[in-house]
Parts: C-alpha cells; sequence; structure tokens
C-alpha cells in the first residue's frame, strides 16, 4: 500500500496522548499511524517537530457585517490564510441573518462569500437575530445542511428578548443543535454607558468600565437558567469574567449541558491596555471588554480545570482607519468604535507560548483547547479535530524551539493587538486533507482549495442536563406542554 504522503520522524500529540510515529496519508486521510513509513510518494521530514490536528477556529467573523453594519476587513481570503498561517485547518465563522432575511438566503449570501475564496475548509454558525415563526421554521433546513450552531446576541439592536430567546433554545434542542450567546445585560451597559458619555467620560478607556463584569455575569446566570428550563443546550461565548466562569463551572458540575469559551485577550491583554494616548486604545476595543491582571489568573485557572473547553480568536477585523474603527469619524465616543479585534493567526501561537512551553497547560489540553473540544462540540469529529485513521488529515507541524517577535500578520489589518510579544513555538506546515497549505512561510494554494463542512449535532453523551421540577408532569399536575 502506498502513501501519497507521509509525515516522518515527528512526535504525534493529540487531545489524550504524546508518542513518537509516522503519519500516512491517502486521498486527503490518514490511512496509516505506525512506527515507520516508507512506502511514500511525497515526505515531510518532521524530526524535531510536534505533529498535532490543525486548529479549528470556532469563534471568528470573516466577510461579515457588525450588528453597527460595519464590514469586516478581512474576506474568507484574506481571513482563511492568516487562519493558516496560524496553525489552523478548519474555520467555523458566522452567517449573519440581516432584519428580515430568510435563513435560506442568509447561507446563500454566506456560500457566495466563502466557496471562491477560502483556502480553508469552513462551515457556520448562524446568527439568529430575526427569529420571527417564518425563521424558526426554516431552521430544520439549516440543520439538514449541516449548519448545527446557532448565535444570539442579549444585547445590541440585534438582541433577543429572553422569550425569543426560549423559542430558539427550544427549536434548537429539538434538533440537538446548539445554541451560542453573547452574554451581558442590554440594560446594564445602556445604563452604564450613558452615564459615562454624559459625565464627558468618552475616551476609548471609558469603553472598559461601561461594560461592567457584573452585566457579563448577570447575563450568563440568565442564558444558563433559560437553557435549563428550555431543556437545550448553550455555549457562552467569549467569558471574561472569573464570575461568569464560575456560573459555568457550577453548571457543568451539576450535569448542566453548557459549554463555555474564552479569547486570548482576556488571557494576555488589561483594560490599562485601552489608555493608550489619542485614539490608540481603540485597537484594544472589543466586547466584553478587556479585564485585569486578576481575572486573567482566574481565567487560566478556568481553562486548566476544563470549565473552558475552548480558547477562540473572536477575530473581528476592524482597521484602525475609515473603514473600520472610525467608520462613523474620529471625532467621536468610545460607542462608536467599531467593537472587535483581530488574533486568528496570533491564538494558537500564544496559547502555545503562554501555555504549554510555560507549563499552564501540558500539549495535550493545548490541542484540545485549539482542536478537538471544538470538532467534538461543533459535531465534527472524529473527520477533524484529531489524528486517527480514516480522519481528514488536517494536521499542523510546530517548531517548538522557533521564536518570534508578533508583528504584521496575513490579515488585511492594519494593526495587531498583540504586537512586540515574544512567542517560543511556531506553527510551520499546515495540511488541510493532506495537502500542504502553508509551508515553511509560504502559501501553497490558491483561494477556492477549502470546502463546506457537514457538521453533526453536539454529542451530548454524559450531559445528562439539569432537571427543571416543573416540567415533570409528577410536579405539574400532568400538564401538557406543547
Ligand atoms: N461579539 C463578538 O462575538 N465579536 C465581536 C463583537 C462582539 O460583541
Ligand atoms: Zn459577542
Ligand atoms: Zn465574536
Amino acid at each position: 500500500m502506498t502513501h501519497d504522503l507521509a509525515i516522518r520522524g515527528g512526535t504525534l500529540a493529540t487531545a489524550t496522548e504524546t508518542f513518537r510515529a509516522d503519519i500516512g496519508i491517502r486521498d486527503g486521510r490518514i490511512v496509516t499511524i505506525a512506527e515507520a513509513i516508507t512506502d511514500a510518494q511525497d515526505v515531510i521530514d518532521a524530526t524535531g517537530k510536534i505533529v498535532m490536528p490543525g486548529g479549528i477556529e470556532a469563534h471568528c467573523h470573516i466577510a461579515q457585517e457588525s450588528g453597527m453594519g460595519v464590514m469586516t476587513a478581512d474576506d474568507y481570503e484574506s481571513g482563511s490564510i492568516s487562519a493558516a498561517f496560524g496553525g489552523n485547518s478548519c474555520i467555523v465563522p458566522f452567517a449573519a441573518q440581516k432584519k428580515g432575511q430568510s435563513l435560506a438566503d442568509t447561507l446563500a449570501t454566506y456560500d457566495g462569500r466563502a466557496a471562491p475564496k477560502s483556502v480553508l475548509d469552513w462551515s457556520y454558525h448562524l446568527i439568529l437575530t430575526d427569529p420571527t415563526a417564518a425563521a424558526l421554521a426554516e431552521l430544520p433546513d439549516v440543520f439538514a445542511r449541516g449548519v448545527t450552531s446557532f448565535k444570539v446576541f442579549m444585547t445590541y439592536a440585534t438582541r433577543v428578548s429572553d422569550t425569543q430567546f426560549l423559542d430558539i433554545l427550544s427549536v434548537a434542542g429539538q434538533h440537538g443543535a446548539l445554541t451560542m450567546v453573547h452574554a451581558e445585560n442590554h440594560d446594564m451597559l445602556e445604563w452604564m454607558a450613558s452615564r459615562m458619555v454624559a459625565g464627558g467620560n468618552i475616551a476609548p478607556r471609558y469603553h472598559a468600565p461601561s461594560r461592567p463584569g457584573l452585566a457579563e455575569e448577570e447575563a450568563i446566570n440568565r442564558a444558563i437558567a433559560l437553557a435549563r428550563l428550555a431543556q437545550a443546550p448553550i455555549f457562552i461565548v467569549h467569558v471574561s469574567t472569573p464570575g461568569g466562569a464560575e456560573l459555568v463551572a457550577r453548571a457543568r458540575a451539576a450535569g448542566g449541558q453548557v459549554w463555555a469559551e474564552t479569547c486570548p485577550q482576556y488571557l494576555f491583554l488589561t483594560r490599562d491596555d485601552l489608555d493608550k494616548p489619542g485614539m490608540e486604545g481603540a485597537k484594544f476595543i472589543c466586547s466584553p471588554p478587556l479585564r485585569d491582571t486578576a481575572t486573567q489568573a482566574a481565567l487560566w485557572q478556568h481553562v486548566q480545570a476544563g470549565t473552558l473547553s475552548l480558547v477562540s480568536s473572536d477575530h473581528a477585523p476592524y482597521r484602525y482607519d475609515d473603514t473600520g474603527k472610525f467608520q462613523a469619524g474620529r471625532d467621536v465616543t468610545f460607542r462608536q468604535i467599531a467593537n472587535g479585534m483581530p488574533g486568528i493567526e496570533m491564538r494558537l501561537p500564544l496559547m502555545f507560548s503562554e501555555g504549554v512551553m510555560k507549563g499552564r497547560i501540558s500539549i495535550n489540553q493545548f490541542v484540545a483547547l485549539s482542536s478537538t473540544n471544538a470538532a467534538r462540540i461543533y459535531g465534527m469529529l472524529p473527520r477533524k479535530g484529531t489524528l486517527a485513521i480514516g480522519a481528514d488529515a488536517d494536521i499542523a507541524i510546530w517548531d517548538p524551539t522557533q521564536t518570534r517577535i508578533a508583528g504584521a500578520m496575513h490579515d488585511a489589518m492594519d494593526y495587531n493587538p498583540f504586537a512586540g510579544m515574544t512567542v517560543t513555538g511556531w506553527p510551520v506546515t499546515v495540511l488541510g486533507r493532506g495537502q500542504r497549505i502553508v509551508d515553511n512561510g509560504a502559501l501553497c494554494v490558491k483561494p477556492g482549495t477549502g470546502r463546506f463542512v457537514k457538521r453533526a449535532p453536539i454529542d451530548l453523551t454524559g450531559r445528562a442536563g439539569q432537571p427543571v421540577a416543573e416540567l415533570d408532569r409528577a410536579n405539574n399536575f400532568g400538564a401538557t406542554l406543547s
């Protein structure tokens, strides 16, 4: 049996083991894992390198208009290329419904943006901003297409009411789909931001105190309660507070169908980064906002303990110019500045360097946080997210000795919020379905190489969920709930 490609001499790392083996690839899939593979047409020498499943970037905004109507700087070409240079072999950005838009039209719009351009395999999470009865009736078709996760907002003009949230959770839950949520209490944010601005506190740095951690904690608590009542799984995106993470930990310890992530910006940056001269702080405006070093330490503990299943970039690229951050002008309050920062290429090198190299997490935890858990939660295992016979040969080969100082990335951005940081360990080769996407600093494929990934429902095995007494006919006088 010959192989199209063999990766030889490397140390393999999965979410559970680290071992020495060669990998043999045929027709884009892993077909052999053996001590030595000698019959391959093409060979990559991975001696001294770590061979891992390619990263899955499951929270990124690409070719998407924000709630304020600002288009991201990255399209699927630059976004996927930047992701690949950062060690990823698959991306799951958002397809955002506009008010009045059908879900079929929403997905068709994003297919048109992704298919001709993505160098990586991709899927979408659907953002539901207009959950009308007609839109909810379309959800089964969306699941059938393999889009098995949805995002809703508890803040912004695109927020859903608690009733709408319950309806979405309920329909999603019936189909095994996962509802993702941006959890911040809208009214608390509005009240604080108006007081800030009324008091003349308009510089970018006031973005942070205008969005108190308490607003996140309140919303996470409510989101978990709503999901419990709807008996549906939920995923809390970009957790930025110790209190929020503790609520997730508590629900999970009780068997709740609750998952969550944090992002590098909450582990590596603080609100002091917002306090730069002039408007420089605008580069660090993201929501939830940057917090403090005590928060960083607490979030690391939750990463280590497994409360937080993923560390995702929340890549939301708006340039430091009038196409992005300053689309409403420069003479504005922090409230008019576009919300979000880039990070799709830095996520994994930062986590490797600060996590694995500094002994905060094992290499296997790194693989879980960067790839395997995303594949499990978003219905892509065992095809993606692991090194196993039959899996897509989506592989990242890392040089653990390479040290770089973070600078310009391959995205379409004009700044890198992590610029100047020293990172040790860098992905040198990334394969997508056995094909070299990036190799030693060079892009090896044309736009459009990626394929849409049809995803399965979330695997709820081992998470029984938390009961609600009033849903039990023994406790509700035998009521029938329709
Ligand atoms: N939420 C996100 O998930 N990304 C960018 C901005 C936001 O509020
Ligand atoms: Zn969000
Ligand atoms: Zn986001």
